[in-house]
């Protein structure tokens, strides 16, 4: 009998490229036919043919507190009744800024836009901008939206595709992309010591989330906090994923670095469009209306959005919220490890607050290289057997996963039994 999800994706494939709205879903790299999700509630969603699966995934981060938190789903409703956009001002977009402003350390101006993407790349031109040279420093792995500049050697579904550096992009643009390696502090001061006067910036994940998760060694981001500062280059953190996901403070809070600007998505519109950059007011204070770097959007800081965001964030500031969240990611972690182990096959993970790796080697990667040794196969074959039995990981070996606030003992008591059930006959 024909699944429901394969006549929506043969239908879907007639009119939207590769009948997806974002490549990584589209299971190109574990083989198979793409889930087509009628609704989520908590900790589950449910496919096109009804069949319940316990979410790991989340919408790629933003859903920290579950699908459909009652919360959530009223504040947007009830904004709604007053009007969907205006396009002007409006004062609840004022209540978020002041939010993330307490909430990030160093942000001292903030706008809001409507995705990661717009996010990370305003803030490189604001970077190039302020500095008035022309080099971006990104590192192998880290994705950081689909911004020309920034498409190259890429993670998340550029990396998932086989294609870490996107067609489309003249040399003109991507020749001022220099790309180094992941947590290889010496080659960075190398970098600098060589190209230093030419650099406007440095963009990093702090905890890499889109070559599957590898976080940055405290020397590196260190380093990179040293060198920014001697050679005048402005430092972006790249949070969309990890802000408010790994701790209250984001990794900069867990490394206690100050970046000089960072981005964010994902949970501060809490399943809406939001994204926002800000940092030193300096560096801000050079964004069009107040200085000649230019950025806009018909729906940056769209009041609906918004709403879904701070309400989430409500929930998410709250005392103990993410010392109960990291403990649910790492009983996951703990009990997919101890089942692979007891069968002997090369198994690790890692973890912080909310967001997770799991990989097919020995032990967690320290690199992108690291990251190109584990399992690929072995992953492939994991995912299929974990979708048989109603759990849903990222369709990519090179994505982090994540557990939210929903996810309780029932969920992860049934992902560490049928964990043992996938390995046992492994
Ligand atoms: P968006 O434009 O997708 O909102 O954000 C881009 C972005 C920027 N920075 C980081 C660290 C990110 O992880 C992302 C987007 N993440 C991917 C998943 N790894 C989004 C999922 C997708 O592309 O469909």
């Amino acid at each position: 009998m024909t699944s429901k999800n394969e006549t929506l994706f043969a239908r879907a494939q007639q009119t939207i490229p590769g009948g997806v709205n974002s490549p990584v879903r589209a299971f190109r790299a574990v083989g198979g036919t793409p889930r087509f999700f009628a609704r989520g509630e908590g900790p589950y969603v449910w496919d096109a043919d009804g069949k319940r699966y316990i979410d790991y995934v989340g919408s790629w981060g933003p859903l920290v507190l579950g699908h459909a938190h009652p919360e959530v789903v009223k504040a947007v409703t009830d904004r709604a009744k007053d009007g969907l956009s205006f396009g002007a001002p409006t004062e609840i977009e004022i209540e978020m800024a002041e939010l993330l402003v307490k909430a990030v350390p160093g942000m001292e101006l903030v706008r809001l836009v409507s995705s990661g993407t717009e996010a990370t790349m305003t803030a490189l031109r604001l970077a190039r901008g302020f500095t008035g040279r022309p080099k971006i420093i990104k590192f192998e792995g880290c994705y950081h939206g689909h911004a020309d500049s920034l498409l190259v050697k890429a993670g998340s579904g550029a990396l998932t595709l086989g294609n870490p550096s996107s067609a489309g992009v003249p040399p003109e643009i991507a020749g001022h992309t220099v790309v180094l390696s992941f947590n290889d502090a010496q080659q960075l001061a190398d970098t600098f010591a060589a190209i230093g006067s030419e650099i406007a910036g440095v963009i990093v994940e702090p905890i890499a989330g889109n070559m599957n998760y590898v976080p940055a060694t405290p020397e590196f981001l260190r380093t990179m906090r040293e060198l920014c500062t001697k050679h005048g280059a402005v430092l972006v953190f790249d949070e969309v994923m990890t802000g408010f996901r790994v701790g209250r403070e984001g990794a900069q809070g867990l490394y206690g670095i100050r970046p000089d600007l960072t981005t964010l998505g994902k949970v501060i519109g809490g399943g809406m469009p939001v994204g926002a950059f800000g940092g030193r007011r300096d560096v801000m204070e050079k964004i069009a209306p107040l200085g000649p770097v230019y950025q806009a959007g018909t729906l940056s800081g769209n009041p609906v959005a918004v709403a879904a965001g701070l309400a989430t964030l409500k929930r998410v500031l709250a005392p103990g919220f993410f010392d109960a969240l990291g403990a649910k990611t790492k009983r996951l972690c703990d009990s997919l490890v101890a089942a692979a182990r007891a069968k002997g096959v090369p198994f690790s993970a890692a973890s912080a607050g909310g967001m997770f790796g799991v990989f097919f080697r020995e032990t967690p990667p320290a690199s992108y290289a690291q990251v190109m040794e584990s399992d690929k196969d072995a992953f492939n074959r994991f995912f299929h057997a974990a979708l048989t039995k109603g759990l849903y990981f990222a369709p990519s070996a090179f994505e982090a996963g994540f557990v939210s606030a929903a996810h309780g003992d029932a969920e992860l008591d049934a992902t560490a039994r049928a964990a043992q059930e996938i390995f046992a006959t492994w």
